[in-house]
């Protein structure tokens, strides 16, 4: 028989829940007709959980709130769940990371988030505590998070599970790409954790803050310019309760606007017409060299496009085969802004860990497109070199990505994913 979670759909807590059971194969259902603000304020539900918050688990034995601690209920409900870790001190690390992920992150995400959502005063000098501490606990994430793929040993646990669904708030409401750059460990973290089958399942495809809500308590911020994190580009404050997004104070105008072309559209226009060689690369399939690389070659402009190798700066980072491939799937989804300007070639090479992740590009433009860069996280996770086109060795090297040529470098190739 299924458990009953008590929460509105959208909750990250609950999150934790649905995704625990997905790992430890527990029927978690959603209570019927839940409606926040109405369904918790209840005599019934105050007998579940007298503070009337959500979520809250119905079992057969009684109810469970707190979401860490009904995470922890589900898991528990499977032996021996590899989400507690695999020794005493893992199951002491995971908790200490559930912990850190409630007390450091959450807790200071949720006093910056909360004024700026209308529940409760805006105090500029609260929020600029809030994100200084935040930022401080962020940093420690990301120093951890250079050497380790998971919160604690080899796989998901419960902790990671708290951690992506805390910073799922984070990523999606509050930290744009701007104030999250500075801890690259941690983003590549987030998106490697929120791209695993069981959290997709769950929470569907997350896309991250493009600004930082407005403020909009009511009440006219103490210090509005201080008030802002200092990397945000500045944005009108206002009284009104929260607009779509067009229409907030000194938007509507901006939206209004035609948008601007992108750059690489006024570039002169080349030879190379970029479906044409996708279309190639497509239908080629035999004879590769003779048919697809000999026409690359002929239809290449190096004046309107460039060729640039990439190498993964983590490779040691890489032990477990289908966490690199899911890397790299998501590094390609997100590249899907630069769709009408590039092709790339992904190989995950070798057939034991550490897996290598090197890959090929061409992009418009004689550079790597600026908004690729500013836009792509994933970009600064790999050394970019321009292939030279002199170099008869380098453009041998082109031919065997783009024909997944194996041996690749020594190595068999593990995965092959192509950008067209
Ligand atoms: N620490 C609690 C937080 C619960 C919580 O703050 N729930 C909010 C929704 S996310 C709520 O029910 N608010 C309603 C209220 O305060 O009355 C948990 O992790 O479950």
């Amino acid at each position: 028989m299924a458990l009953i979670l008590y929460s509105g759909k959208t909750n990250k807590n609950a999150f934790k829940t649905f995704i625990a059971a997905e790992y430890a194969g527990v029927q978690v259902k959603w209570a019927d007709n839940f409606e926040m603000g109405v369904s918790n304020k209840t005599p019934e539900f105050l007998t579940m959980n007298p503070i009337g918050k959500v979520p809250v688990l119905e079992t057969p034995d009684g109810p469970v709130f707190e979401s860490n601690a009904i995470a922890r209920y589900v898991a528990r409900l499977k032996n021996d769940n590899a989400l507690f870790g695999s020794s005493s001190i893992e199951y002491g690390q995971v908790e200490q990371w559930i912990d850190f992920a409630s007390l450091e992150i959450d807790a200071n995400l949720l006093a910056w988030i909360r004024p700026r959502f209308g529940y409760g005063n805006y105090i500029a000098p609260v929020e600029e505590a809030s994100i200084a501490a935040l930022k401080r606990a962020l940093g420690a994430l990301n120093t951890y998070l250079a050497a380790h793929t998971y919160l604690v040993g080899h796989g998901v646990t419960l902790a990671d599970i708290v951690m992506t669904c805390n910073l799922y708030l984070g990523f999606k409401a509050l930290m744009t790409k701007t104030f999250t750059s500075e801890f690259p460990h941690v983003e590549r973290y987030f998106w490697t954790m929120i791209n695993q089958p069981n959290f997709i399942k769950i929470i569907g495809e997350v896309k991250q803050a493009e600004t930082v809500p407005p403020i909009t308590t009511g009440k006219k911020p103490s210090k509005p310019k201080e008030a802002k994190p200092k990397a945000e580009p500045k944005k009108e404050e206002t009284k009104e309760a929260p607009k779509p997004k067009a229409v907030v104070a000194g938007e509507e105008e901006e939206a209004l606007k035609p948008k601007p072309k992108n750059p690489l559209d006024l570039l002169p226009p080349s030879k190379m017409i970029l479906d044409d060689w996708k279309r190639l690369y497509s239908n080629t399939k035999t004879n590769f060299r003779e048919v697809a690389i000999k026409g690359f070659w002929e239809m290449f402009d190096p004046e309107g496009y460039s060729l640039w190798f990439c190498n993964y700066k983590y490779n040691n980072e890489n032990t477990v085969s289908f966490v690199t491939m899911n890397k790299v799937g998501g590094f390609l989804q997100r590249m899907d802004l630069a769709r009408k300007y590039a092709f790339g070639k992904m190989l995950v090479v070798g057939y034991e860990p550490p897996y290598k992740v090197k890959g090929l590009w061409l992009f418009r433009g004689p550079e790597i497109p600026k908004f690729v860069m500013d836009e792509c996280y994933d970009m600064e996770l790999y050394e970019w070199t321009k292939v030279n086109l002199s170099d008869e060795a380098q453009k041998e090297r082109v031919n065997q990505m783009i024909e997944d040529y194996e041996p690749f470098e020594g190595g068999g190739i593990l995965d092959a994913k192509c950008f067209k």
